[in-house]
């Protein structure tokens, strides 16, 4: 039977991925297809087919019942699929110039077939080799900008955005993030990965009862405020990049949650390079600097043009929203800082670094500045107190 019209779900192998590809007619006649699978994330499986005669491509993601990062033992909704080609969809119809196209879905078989994009390279993977992306903060703030916007209250109205919240529930993923980064690196769980170097300062980390009630107060946040849809994911390895270019993949964990969790992810994730990129710290620092000051500006341009609260349209209004976006950004980042230091699912960035001391030193740093922004993150009032609040750890 044709793969398009399958009724129960099967894990595609390169071969069948490439019949697949074949049946949607996505290549023109007598295509000469070579199929690769490439996933190397922590969760699906990733097919990059090529046709050699005219060097085109695509791209055929498949969800897989389990995370791949654990194994079988960890059973996973295949919904996520359809959750992620929704988001796709909708996020790219808000920022196209930032989103891969999707030219078909199938929730049966979990499969998204989109964009190849593999004259670019996954941002986490590029910086770690020296890339800069000089235009990589701009793209971000500008995608931050108008999908946390478009997708609020202030640019759909309260009506459709209902609508949207409830396309979007997705408990399964949201857990996920729920245990791994609000829950378990807060104490001794199972899911932690650790080097032995690190045990007393994630021991006094454990013992910190002033940083474990701001972390509740965040996962609240989390758990409650469903302000935009989110990405929920938007670390530098959703990221694929080149000098001139930027497109974010994989929002699986998309859901409608508080605007500051994506722009805290990525925050955290430049971090990781401020904090290990010592030569280079200044231009990390000035994408930092950039993703906000963008997204800052963009924000208040859609919000005085596009807004569809009339009520809303108050200056003081707006700077208390950017305000809260703010403060949530620095206790998200601090979470996700220390989540990839000790929890489950590491960065490259800090792992990847051979010498031993160094990675230690570095990982303190991340874990340091992590407990700062999650505690202080109402004194932290503006971009230059955050900058001076990281170089104070460096
Ligand atoms: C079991 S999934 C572990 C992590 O991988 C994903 O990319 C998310 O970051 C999640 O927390
Ligand atoms: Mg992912």
């Amino acid at each position: 039977m044709s793969l398009l019209k399958q009724t129960t779900y099967q894990p595609l192998t390169e071969t069948s991925a490439t019949e697949l590809a074949l049946a949607l007619n996505l290549f023109s006649d007598n295509p000469e297809l070579s199929c690769k699978e490439i996933g190397d994330g922590n969760l699906n499986l990733v097919f990059h087919i090529v046709d050699d005669k005219n060097r085109k491509g695509v791209i055929i993601k498949q969800a897989l019942p389990y995370a791949k990062v654990v194994g079988e033992s960890w059973p996973l909704t295949l919904k996520r699929a359809k959750i992620e080609a929704d988001a796709l969809l909708t996020f790219g119809s808000i920022a196209p110039k930032y989103v891969p196209e999707v030219y078909y879905t199938n929730d049966v078989l979990a499969v998204t077939v989109m964009e190849d994009l593999s004259h670019l390279l996954i941002a986490r993977k590029g910086f770690i080799k020296g890339e800069t992306y000089p235009l990589l903060s701009q793209h971000l703030g500008e995608y931050l900008s108008k999908t946390l916007f478009f997708t609020s209250d202030y640019g759909l109205g309260p009506s459709i955005k209902k609508e949207q919240v409830q396309k979007f529930i997705n408990p399964e993923l949201c857990k996920i993030t729920e245990d791994l980064i609000f829950n378990d690196p807060f104490f001794d769980a199972e899911t932690n990965e650790f080097e032995a170097g690190l045990r007393t300062t994630v021991e006094a980390l454990w013992k910190d009862d002033e940083l474990k009630f701001h972390v509740n107060v965040l996962k609240k946040s989390f758990l409650t405020e469903a302000e935009v849809l989110l990405h929920g994911d938007l670390h530098t390895g959703s990221i694929f990049a080149n000098d001139s270019e930027t497109k974010v993949i994989d929002p699986e964990f998309a859901f409608y949650g508080p605007a500051g969790f994506d722009i805290g992810q990525v925050f955290a994730n430049l971090l990781f390079q401020v904090i290990v990129n010592e030569q280079n710290h200044v231009l990390f620092i000035n994408h930092l600097e950039t993703v906000w000051n963008v997204f800052e500006e963009q924000y208040k341009h859609l919000w005085n043009t596009e807004n569809k609260e009339n009520l809303a349209q108050t200056s003081t209004f707006l700077n208390y929203i950017l305000a809260k976006f703010f403060e949530d950004a620095l206790g998200f980042t601090g979470c996700e800082l220390i989540r990839r230091t000790i929890g489950l699912a590491h960065v490259a960035d800090l792992d990847s670094i051979e010498e031993e001391k160094t990675r230690l030193a570095a990982k303190r740093k991340t874990l340091e500045l992590g407990g700062i922004l999650i505690k202080q993150r109402k004194e932290i009032k503006n971009l230059g107190a955050f900058i001076g609040t990281v170089k104070g750890v460096l």
